[in-house]
Parts: structure tokens; C-alpha cells; sequence
């Protein structure tokens, strides 16, 4: 593609300007003219030769354009017949220069803002400027529309018409066609109409779209008042800011290609995600939170990085008042509409505006996340991330599973409410429900190669951390090997009851017998279990069940300092009771003397407490620790009563999901 740019008119109407120059040559901001402006964008655009036609001032204008010393190839015709012809005569005259190929065609006193060249050049069809927003000129172009096509060009048409600039973008079919037309005209002694007289003769023929640009900056220079406006305009463009978020921790061309574009329209600042918004709408990131702000404050045309706490952009819109918010058109439906209508309003409020590109879906990218996604999976990488997602987000959210299906619920569940989006971090496999699952007691029945074996099932089908519930750990000589199993399969923690024989669950308190382990035979094994581990990022939580047994709470602190100073690297504390007010005195009496050692809860019982309350208190981890279990086993006995009671399954469907949903439930790539 070349440009084609007009300069060959006297532009007498700017008076002293052009008295020993050309128009083209005036300054219309510092160390910054017409000319030089329009050859930087089209050079920046790719674009690396451009055809001047001249007039007057010819040799003036070449020797300038010497000195810009711009990588761009430039050939310049004269017109020396400027004074008696219009520009029709001047293309005619560059015809040769410009066959076979497209064409970037402007009148040489417009002044663009780069935005609008871009999505000019970015246009499949040809294509010329017009201003859905501006008011129609009185004496400068206006193009008539139908049916989405320029019909007629000229400053006399006011019906069906738009205000338009003389900046075109033409394929090399259209430009013949145009060109030949000019030629007619030329050839025939018609030079000192307008080009577009030749477009309005063949635009049955010579398909070419309008580009809107609204009131992005495109407008010509005719007279000094017209300079002075533009020059304004111009100091506007280039004190526009513009802000975007990047809520991926992939950056790949895509986005690249929207950074670049977003720059051009000003000053751009990114907000990058924050670690903790990242895991709670998608998935653990990758690229902790500096790294992604260095990678982004690299890209050419990034002017500033600041963080974004979450998905809603109010906070940094509010502070940054930005021009243009930019992002890709993705979010105007599903689950970011919300966060993009709070945008809007919040633009609102201020006059900025929304600039919303297309998203591209390549399936590279797709690509890409899928292999995010399995690498998450790998046991290294799935181990180390719970410490990684305590330190991000304070108190993270743990959900029971028992199987590769519950695993899949845990893993991709995830909730929109008020523009924010929740998912779990990671899953607990409880020995409850691990039992129960199987028809069997909690009581260490079920041997710990079977709990592998669930563990195995939930690993092959999910990413997020597991929690393994280790009962009591059996023999410490046996907890040895379980730690350096569970390390080696990708388990990042690993809970163990300060209980010993024969084990019963928790929730039966002091109605079953049970055995609380003493201090010192406790602390042995988890000091056993923590020199057993290979890896550094392996925990394992002591569980206190001082307050189950009604032991009382000095004996469950004295319990939780000795444990953490035999090397437990959390400690679990468990209580039965609706009321919080003993795990609120435990939480409060422990953290005051010990501010980092991450705490468990299982609320269970007392589960009118919210997650923002426990992190208020100093709580680390929530874990659900039942739950699935305990909503599936009444829906699947209903579902059985229905059948029973009724001899067929007509009744039991209204609670089924259908059987296309199920055999589609599970995706391929699992
Ligand atoms: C489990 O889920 O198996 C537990 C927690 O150990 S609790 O049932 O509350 O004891
Ligand atoms: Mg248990």
C-alpha cells in the first residue's frame, strides 16, 4: 500500500502561513506540522512509501521533507498547472505512480488523531472518514449514504448526508475504478472539479463504505481560525488518558494488539488484576502479580501499571478519571456484562467514554489456557499453591469432595454476584464423606491405600489444592509414609486429629469415646511427619479436639503452641457448637501470641458465621467439610422414594437434570 497525499493547492485562504510555504508545512503544534504529523502516523501504521503532489512550493517541500529524515520512501509530482486545476488533475497525474495496489489517499491539510488511521487501514473495504456526531458543514464535504454505501460526495449534497473528511482508505479495485474515472474527466479538459465529481459518476460501480469516527479528531486546516481550533483539539488528543485492565496472566499477541491500539488514543495506564481477583473469577495465576506488572510495563505504549483489587474498575476509575476505558467486546454479554454496565455509568458520571474492540477467540489462545490449566495440575505446581494462595488472599475457601464428580463441582463452581465472582480454592477430602461414599463408618475403616485411591480420582479431573483429612494419623511410624505418599501425588496439606484408638467422628463429641493423644506423643509425630517430607511447601496441620472432648480452652492453646513448636504448619481447631464464641476466644488468645501460623475452622455447627468475619478475626482457612455429601444423599433418596412409590420415573424427572445435560456434564478435555 502507498499513500497518497494532496499538496499541490496554493491555500491562499491562510493568508501570511502560506505567503513563502505550503500549507502542509504549517505548525500545528510544537516542533510539529501538518506534514510531519501525517508522515509519522502513516510511517507508525507500516506503511513505507507515500506519493506528494506539489505545486508552488515544490522544491520548499521536498528539501523539508528531506530533513524529517523519516523511514518512509517519498516521490513527488508537481502539478505545474496548480494555479488552473484542482486536485483531480494532480492524481490524474500520479496515476502511474500508484497503479496496482492499494491506496491510503488524504487531502494534505487533515489533521487524524492515530486512532482513526487505524481503524481506517484496519477496514476490508475501501472506505472514506465521515462524522456521525459532527454538524453538516456548510461549504465542506459531505458524503450521502445508502444502504451502508458513500453514494455521492460534495459540498452541496445536505440529504441523507454525513459530515465527512477527505481521508480514504481504497482497495486497488476501487481505486481504478475511481482512477479511471479521474481520467475520463482529465482526459475530457474536466480539472477543476473536485476527485469526487469522478467518484459520484462511477458510486454505482465503486463500493465505498463510510467509517465513523464520531468525534475522534479528523478535521482540515483551511484557515488560520481552523488552526487554532485543531491546534486545541490536538493539545486535547494528547493529554487523553486511557485506562485498561488486564484480569489475564497470559499475555499474548492479542493483547498486545489491543495495548498498542488503547495507546493510541492517549496516555494509557493498565490496571493489572490483583493475585486474589485473578484466583477468585478464573484460576491460580501463573504469574504472581510483579511479574505480570514488569511484563506489562514493558510493552511499548504503556505509560503506567497500577493494580486492580478486583474485577470492578470503580476504584481506579474513580481516581484515574481516564478519557476511554478500552477492552475487548467479549464482556458485553455473560458474566463481565455487570462489571462493564458499571462502567458505563461510572463513565457517565464524567464524560468518558467505552471503547470496545473485537475479541479475538483464536484457538492458539484456547490453546494456551488449556496448557495453564494442565501444568496447574502437575503435583509440583498443584502443592505449593495453597501457601501461595494463603499469602494472596489471607483466608482461602475449601469445599469437601469425594469423588472425580464432586471434584469437578468443587473445581468449577463459581458464582457472579454484584459484578464480583467467587470459586473455592481448593478441596478437602474428608474422611467422612470419603467413607460415607463408600456405605462405611468414619472410623479409619476405609485403609489409606482406598483414600489414595479417591485422591487419584479428584487429581485426574481437577487442579485446584487438595486437603487431605488424615484422621489421626495412624502409627507414626506409618504417617511417615503417608506424608511422603500424599507429597508425591501434588497433596499440598495434610490435617491431623490429636486423637488415638479407635477413632470417631468429631460431631459425635463426648456421646462416643475417644481418646485425645497426649501432648508429647502428638508432637512426636508430627515432628516425624515434618522431617519425612521432601518438599518445602508440604504442610501439615495439627487438630486440636480439646473443645469436642470438653477438655476446655487452656488446654486447646496449650495444645496449639506446643504443636506449632513441634513443627505443625497449622494448626485445625474444631468445636461442635452453634455458638462461635469459643472459637472466636480460641482464634483471639492464639493470634495474639502467635500473629502467623495459618488457622483451620470447620464450620460446621456454627455456620452463621461468614468467611469475612472469620478473616476479620484472624482465621485463615474455611473448610465446607460435608456439605455435597450432605445435599446429594436426600436428593438421590427422594429421587428413589418417587420411583417406588409411584412404579415408574415419570415423577422423579421434574428433579433430574436432564439426560442431555448429564452426558454432556463432563467436558472432553477432563
Ligand atoms: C471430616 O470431614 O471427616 C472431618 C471433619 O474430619 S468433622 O466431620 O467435622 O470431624
Ligand atoms: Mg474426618
Amino acid at each position: 500500500m502507498k499513500a497518497l497525499i494532496l499538496n499541490s493547492g496554493l491555500g491562499s485562504r491562510m493568508g501570511i502561513l502560506t505567503s513563502d510555504q505550503p500549507k502542509c508545512m504549517t505548525e500545528v503544534a510544537h516542533g510539529e506540522t501538518i506534514l510531519s504529523r501525517q508522515l509519522t502516523l502513516i510511517s507508525a501504521a507500516g506503511i513505507d512509501e507515500a506519493v506528494i503532489t506539489t505545486g508552488l512550493y515544490d522544491a520548499a517541500l521536498v528539501e523539508y521533507c528531506a530533513s524529517l529524515a523519516l523511514p518512509i520512501k517519498l516521490t513527488f509530482v508537481n502539478n505545474p498547472e496548480y494555479r488552473s486545476t484542482n486536485y483531480i488533475y494532480s492524481m490524474y497525474l500520479a496515476k502511474a505512480q500508484l497503479e496496482d495496489q492499494d491506496v491510503l489517499l488524504m487531502h494534505g491539510d487533515l489533521v487524524f488523531e492515530p486512532a482513526v488511521l487505524d481503524d481506517l487501514l484496519a477496514s476490508d473495504e475501501s472506505c472514506m472518514v465521515v462524522s456521525s456526531t459532527l454538524p453538516l458543514p456548510d461549504k465542506d464535504f459531505k458524503s450521502v449514504i445508502q444502504d451502508g454505501r458513500i453514494r455521492k460526495i460534495g459540498i452541496e449534497f445536505f440529504e441523507d448526508a454525513v459530515a465527512s473528511q477527505a481521508l480514504y482508505h481504497l482497495k486497488q479495485k476501487e481505486w481504478r475504478i475511481w482512477m479511471d474515472s479521474i481520467s475520463a474527466f482529465c482526459e475530457r479538459g474536466d480539472v477543476k472539479c473536485y476527485a469526487e465529481n469522478a467518484f459520484n459518476a462511477v458510486s454505482d460501480v465503486c463500493v465505498l463504505r463510510p467509517l465513523d469516527v464520531r468525534d475522534r479528531l479528523c478535521a482540515e486546516i483551511d484557515t488560520p481560525e481552523d488552526l487554532s481550533i485543531v491546534s486545541k483539539q490536538l493539545d486535547g488528543v494528547k493529554n487523553r488518558t486511557v485506562y485498561m485492565c488486564f484480569s489475564t496472566d497470559m499475555i499474548h499477541s492479542g493483547h498486545i494488539s489491543i495495548v498498542q491500539k488503547a495507546a493510541k488514543l492517549g496516555k494509557l495506564t493498565v490496571g493489572v488484576l490483583s493475585d486474589h481477583a485473578i484466583m477468585s473469577y478464573k484460576r491460580f495465576p501463573l504469574i504472581p502479580f510483579e511479574d505480570r506488572r514488569m511484563l506489562l510495563k514493558n510493552i511499548a505504549g504503556v505509560s503506567q501499571v497500577v493494580e486492580q483489587q478486583d474485577l470492578s474498575y470503580r476504584q481506579n476509575l474513580e481516581q484515574l478519571r481516564p478519557d476511554y476505558v478500552v477492552h475487548g467486546d467479549d464482556w458485553q454479554s455473560g458474566f463481565q456484562k455487570p462489571i462493564r454496565d458499571e462502567v458505563l455509568s461510572i463513565l457517565a458520571t464524567y464524560g468518558g467514554q467505552l471503547v470496545d474492540y473485537p475479541y479475538t477467540h483464536e484457538e492458539r489462545y484456547i490453546e494456551i489456557e488449556r496448557r495453564a490449566r494442565a501444568e496447574l495440575s502437575l503435583p509440583d505446581v498443584r502443592r505449593s499453591r495453597l501457601k501461595k494462595a494463603l499469602a494472596a488472599k489471607g483466608l482461602v475457601s475449601v469445599m469437601e469432595a469425594h469423588s472425580g464428580l464432586t471434584g469437578l463441582i468443587v473445581e468449577d463452581t463459581c458464582v457472579h454476584v454484584d459484578g464480583k465472582t467467587y470459586q473455592f480454592d481448593g478441596m478437602w477430602i474428608s474422611s467422612l464423606c470419603d467413607s460415607t461414599a463408600k456405605g462405611k463408618p468414619d472410623i479409619e475403616l476405609v485403609d489409606m491405600t482406598s483414600r489414595f485411591r479417591t485422591i487419584d480420582d479428584i487429581m485426574e479431573v481437577t487442579t485446584k489444592p487438595i486437603i487431605f483429612d488424615g484422621d489421626t494419623g495412624g502409627l507414626t511410624e506409618h504417617f511417615v509414609y503417608t506424608v511422603k505418599t500424599l507429597e508425591r501425588m501434588g497433596v499440598s496439606m495434610v490435617i491431623i486429629e490429636d486423637k488415638t484408638g479407635l477413632k470417631k467422628n468429631s460431631l459425635f463429641g463426648t456421646e462416643a469415646d475417644q481418646t485425645q493423644d497426649d501432648i508429647e506423643s502428638f508432637s512426636a509425630k508430627i515432628a516425624a511427619g515434618k522431617s519425612a517430607q521432601k518438599s518445602k511447601d508440604f504442610m501439615i496441620c495439627a487438630r486440636i479436639e480439646s473443645l469436642i472432648l470438653e477438655r476446655g480452652m487452656e488446654d486447646a492453646l496449650k495444645r496449639a503452641y506446643a504443636f506449632v513448636a513441634a513443627g505443625a504448619d497449622a494448626i485445625m481447631i474444631h468445636s461442635r457448637r452453634k455458638d462461635p464464641a469459643e472459637i472466636f476466644e480460641f482464634v483471639d488468645t492464639f493470634r495474639a501470641r502467635d500473629a502467623a501460623t495459618p488457622i483451620v475452622v470447620v464450620p460446621t455447627s456454627f455456620n452463621a458465621v461468614t468467611e469475612d468475619e472469620f478473616k476479620a478475626r484472624g482465621v485463615n482457612m474455611v473448610i465446607y467439610a460435608n456439605q455435597l455429601t450432605r445435599a446429594g444423599f436426600p436428593a438421590m433418596k427422594h429421587a428413589a422414594e418417587l420411583i417406588l412409590e409411584n412404579h415408574r420415573a415419570k415423577e422423579c424427572d421434574d428433579i433430574c437434570m436432564s439426560f442431555k445435560d448429564i452426558i454432556t456434564l463432563i467436558p472432553d478435555d477432563r
